[in-house]
């Protein structure tokens, strides 16, 4: 079944070069209301940051619309994807509802989407996954049931600084957001379950922050899988971590990424993102 396969995911997932398959990426928007950001590979996202610190008025974000994704599923036959959560954003919603539109005119066509219960790093995962499960050859329904299983064991954690783009948009409670505004605190925590946004932690300085990601990592089941890292513009810190893991697991796969705009976005300035198998 080689013939004619779409692999999709919206821009969340941070837009990546897999080694030999392509990835059609659906942009989300940054909007303010002077301008709209759209998070294709075009968007100079430092740029975007620098405008959106300077920028006193409101900000929010929008997902793509049906339409958006039935076109990223071009003329394929058969197509595979990943959104973001179902829990934080519509964009599994208008993905499911692409999905059935393109299939009910293309009656031969095939399409599943996985709701991540999650983003960013962990979606890149999902989608390193799914280029394994095609490129030997797999049917669709195996493949569907693989990712579903896969994605299990999957999981995302973060260090963040800020949660103030989380809470104006009514995405965390203000009073979880409050305890994290203070200076050089950071929030360690993970996609729940329900594909919600939990705070674990709380710690103070980057050191700190970074080895409490391990040991919850470790108490979530990492022994040494794959991780991805992506960070908001803090090099370092995504250097020193992969260091740490490098140092406790010597034989894991990790490589590290920059966020694109509509994680840097909800990250903000240091974050740091960690999709990580079990
Ligand atoms: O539909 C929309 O407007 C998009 C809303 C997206 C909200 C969540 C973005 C998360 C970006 C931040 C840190 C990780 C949190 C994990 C929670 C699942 C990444």
């Amino acid at each position: 079944m080689n013939h004619n396969i779409v692999l999709v995911a919206d821009s969340s997932a941070n837009i990546h070069t897999l080694s030999s398959m392509d990835v059609t990426y659906v942009p989300l928007k940054i909007v303010t209301s002077d301008k709209e950001y759209t998070d294709t590979i075009d968007l100079d996202v430092p740029q975007m940051l620098k405008e959106l610190r300077e920028y006193k008025g409101k900000s929010s974000t929008a997902c793509p619309g049906i339409s958006d994704w039935v076109d990223a599923f071009g003329n394929a036959d058969t197509v595979f994807g990943v959104s973001i959560t179902s829990n934080l954003s519509g964009c599994y919603n208008a993905a499911s509802i692409a999905a059935d539109e393109y299939m009910s005119s293309n009656p031969n066509a095939k399409v599943f989407i996985l709701d991540s219960l999650s983003t960013g790093p962990e979606m890149q995962l999902i989608l390193e996954k799914y280029q394994e499960l095609i490129e030997t050859g797999r049917g669709f329904d195996e493949i569907r049931d693989e990712i579903r299983n896969y994605s299990k064991r999957t999981h995302l954690m973060f260090s963040l600084e800020s949660l103030d783009n989380f809470a104006k948009n009514g995405r965390v409670s203000p009073v979880v957001a409050k305890a994290v505004g203070v200076l050089g605190l950071r929030i360690v925590g993970k996609a729940s379950d329900e594909g919600t946004l939990e705070p674990m932690h709380k710690c103070r300085g980057e050191k700190r922050a970074l080895q409490q990601l391990l040991t919850s990592m470790r108490e979530s089941g990492y022994r040494g899988g794959k991780v991805r890292l992506a960070h908001s513009y803090n090099e370092s810190a995504a250097s020193t971590f992969a260091a740490l893991l490098r140092e406790n697991y010597p034989d894991c796969d990790v490589t590290i990424t920059c966020n694109r705009g509509l994680c840097c976005y909800y990250a903000e300035e240091g974050g740091l993102l960690v999709g990580f198998e079990s």
